[in-house]
Protein backbone atom coordinates (compact mmCIF):
# COMPACT_ATOMS: atom_id res chain seq x y z
CA UNK A 1 0.00 0.00 0.00
CA UNK A 2 3.23 2.42 1.04
CA UNK A 3 4.44 1.28 -2.01
CA UNK A 4 1.49 2.51 -4.27
CA UNK A 5 1.22 5.79 -2.42
CA UNK A 6 4.70 6.80 -3.33
CA UNK A 7 4.39 5.96 -7.05
CA UNK A 8 1.51 7.94 -7.55
CA UNK A 9 2.86 11.42 -5.63
CA UNK A 10 6.14 11.27 -7.66
CA UNK A 11 3.86 10.38 -10.83
CA UNK A 12 1.80 13.95 -10.02
CA UNK A 13 5.22 15.38 -9.23
CA UNK A 14 6.56 14.71 -12.78
CA UNK A 15 2.87 16.02 -14.10
CA UNK A 16 2.67 19.32 -12.50
CA UNK A 17 6.40 20.34 -13.55
CA UNK A 18 4.21 21.00 -17.16
CA UNK A 19 2.40 23.78 -17.82
CA UNK A 20 -0.65 23.83 -19.54
CA UNK A 21 -1.21 25.25 -22.80
CA UNK A 22 -5.05 24.32 -22.98
CA UNK A 23 -5.55 26.85 -19.95
CA UNK A 24 -6.14 30.70 -20.44
CA UNK A 25 -6.22 33.29 -17.94
CA UNK A 26 -7.56 36.60 -18.90
CA UNK A 27 -8.09 39.62 -17.29
CA UNK A 28 -6.73 38.78 -13.78
CA UNK A 29 -6.43 41.45 -11.25
CA UNK A 30 -6.89 42.88 -7.68
CA UNK A 31 -7.11 45.83 -5.81
CA UNK A 32 -4.31 47.49 -3.72
CA UNK A 33 -4.37 46.41 0.45
CA UNK A 34 -5.35 49.42 2.74
CA UNK A 35 -2.79 49.66 5.55
CA UNK A 36 -3.13 46.86 7.90
CA UNK A 37 -5.01 44.81 5.19
CA UNK A 38 -3.19 41.64 5.24
CA UNK A 39 -5.17 39.35 2.57
CA UNK A 40 -6.52 40.01 -0.69
CA UNK A 41 -8.77 38.68 -3.31
CA UNK A 42 -7.71 37.95 -6.75
CA UNK A 43 -9.90 37.65 -9.98
CA UNK A 44 -9.73 36.15 -13.34
CA UNK A 45 -11.58 34.85 -16.20
CA UNK A 46 -10.34 31.39 -17.06
CA UNK A 47 -10.97 29.11 -20.19
CA UNK A 48 -10.25 25.65 -19.84
CA UNK A 49 -10.08 23.67 -23.64
CA UNK A 50 -10.75 20.45 -22.16
CA UNK A 51 -13.38 19.99 -18.75
CA UNK A 52 -11.35 20.45 -15.79
CA UNK A 53 -11.21 21.68 -12.23
CA UNK A 54 -9.05 24.53 -10.68
CA UNK A 55 -8.21 22.66 -7.66
CA UNK A 56 -5.18 24.53 -5.58
CA UNK A 57 -3.60 27.56 -5.74
CA UNK A 58 -0.02 29.44 -4.89
CA UNK A 59 0.57 33.56 -4.80
CA UNK A 60 4.30 34.64 -4.52
CA UNK A 61 3.15 37.56 -2.15
CA UNK A 62 0.84 35.61 0.25
CA UNK A 63 1.86 32.87 2.79
CA UNK A 64 -1.39 30.65 2.48
CA UNK A 65 -3.45 31.22 -0.79
CA UNK A 66 -6.80 29.26 -1.07
CA UNK A 67 -9.99 28.87 -3.37
CA UNK A 68 -12.93 30.98 -2.30
CA UNK A 69 -16.76 31.04 -2.35
CA UNK A 70 -18.46 34.06 -1.18
CA UNK A 71 -22.39 33.14 -0.42
CA UNK A 72 -24.71 35.86 1.17
CA UNK A 73 -25.95 34.24 4.92
CA UNK A 74 -28.81 36.77 5.35
CA UNK A 75 -27.37 40.70 5.40
CA UNK A 76 -23.72 38.60 5.58
CA UNK A 77 -21.35 37.88 2.96
CA UNK A 78 -19.47 34.48 4.39
CA UNK A 79 -16.31 33.30 2.60
CA UNK A 80 -15.61 29.52 2.37
CA UNK A 81 -12.70 27.89 1.12
CA UNK A 82 -13.90 25.30 -1.47
CA UNK A 83 -11.66 22.26 -3.08
CA UNK A 84 -12.33 22.64 -6.49
CA UNK A 85 -13.69 25.50 -9.14
CA UNK A 86 -15.05 23.70 -12.12
CA UNK A 87 -13.66 24.75 -15.45
CA UNK A 88 -16.16 23.23 -18.27
CA UNK A 89 -14.89 22.94 -21.73
CA UNK A 90 -14.38 25.71 -23.79
CA UNK A 91 -16.19 27.97 -21.66
CA UNK A 92 -15.39 30.91 -20.17
CA UNK A 93 -14.90 30.81 -16.40
CA UNK A 94 -15.17 34.18 -14.90
CA UNK A 95 -14.20 33.56 -11.16
CA UNK A 96 -15.99 37.02 -9.52
CA UNK A 97 -19.08 36.13 -11.55
CA UNK A 98 -19.20 32.81 -10.63
CA UNK A 99 -18.88 33.47 -6.98
CA UNK A 100 -15.71 32.64 -6.29
CA UNK A 101 -12.13 34.13 -6.04
CA UNK A 102 -8.51 33.22 -5.17
CA UNK A 103 -7.53 34.20 -1.18
CA UNK A 104 -4.00 35.03 -0.46
CA UNK A 105 -3.89 35.53 2.83
CA UNK A 106 -0.79 36.18 5.48
CA UNK A 107 0.33 39.06 2.89
CA UNK A 108 3.85 39.28 3.11
CA UNK A 109 4.29 42.54 1.45
CA UNK A 110 1.44 45.47 0.87
CA UNK A 111 -0.12 44.81 -2.57
CA UNK A 112 0.41 48.46 -4.69
CA UNK A 113 -1.79 49.82 -7.20
CA UNK A 114 -0.09 49.66 -10.65
CA UNK A 115 2.31 46.80 -10.05
CA UNK A 116 1.18 42.80 -10.20
CA UNK A 117 1.12 40.18 -8.34
CA UNK A 118 1.70 36.05 -9.55
CA UNK A 119 -0.12 33.22 -9.22
CA UNK A 120 0.20 29.69 -10.00
CA UNK A 121 -3.14 27.55 -10.21
CA UNK A 122 -2.91 23.78 -10.37
CA UNK A 123 -5.85 22.69 -12.95
CA UNK A 124 -6.71 19.03 -12.59
CA UNK A 125 -7.90 17.61 -16.00
CA UNK A 126 -10.78 14.69 -16.29
CA UNK A 127 -7.60 12.28 -16.94
CA UNK A 128 -6.19 13.13 -13.16
CA UNK A 129 -3.24 15.09 -14.51
CA UNK A 130 -2.30 18.44 -13.05
CA UNK A 131 -0.48 21.43 -14.50
CA UNK A 132 0.41 24.49 -13.57
CA UNK A 133 -1.28 27.56 -14.85
CA UNK A 134 0.45 31.05 -14.56
CA UNK A 135 -1.29 33.99 -13.27
CA UNK A 136 -0.19 37.40 -13.42
CA UNK A 137 -2.83 39.90 -11.96
CA UNK A 138 -2.67 43.54 -12.00
CA UNK A 139 -3.42 45.75 -9.13
CA UNK A 140 -6.19 48.03 -9.07
CA UNK A 141 -6.29 50.85 -6.91
CA UNK A 142 -8.85 50.44 -4.26
CA UNK A 143 -12.08 50.70 -4.01
CA UNK A 144 -14.02 53.63 -6.80
CA UNK A 145 -16.99 53.20 -4.51
CA UNK A 146 -15.27 53.66 -1.21
CA UNK A 147 -13.51 56.81 -2.87
CA UNK A 148 -16.81 58.02 -4.29
CA UNK A 149 -18.01 57.86 -0.56
CA UNK A 150 -15.78 59.55 0.59
CA UNK A 151 -16.29 62.77 -2.26
CA UNK A 152 -17.25 65.22 0.11
CA UNK A 153 -14.35 65.24 2.08
CA UNK A 154 -12.10 66.83 -0.71
CU1 LIG B 1 -11.86 34.87 0.38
Amino acid sequence: MKRILMTSVLAMTAVTSAYASDVNVKDAWSRATAPGQDSAMVQAVITSKKAAKLVSVACKDAATSELHSMVMEGDLMKMRQVDAIELPAGKAVDLGEAGYHLMLMGLKKPLEAGKKTNCEMIVRGADGKDSKVQVIAKIKPLAESAQAEHHHHH
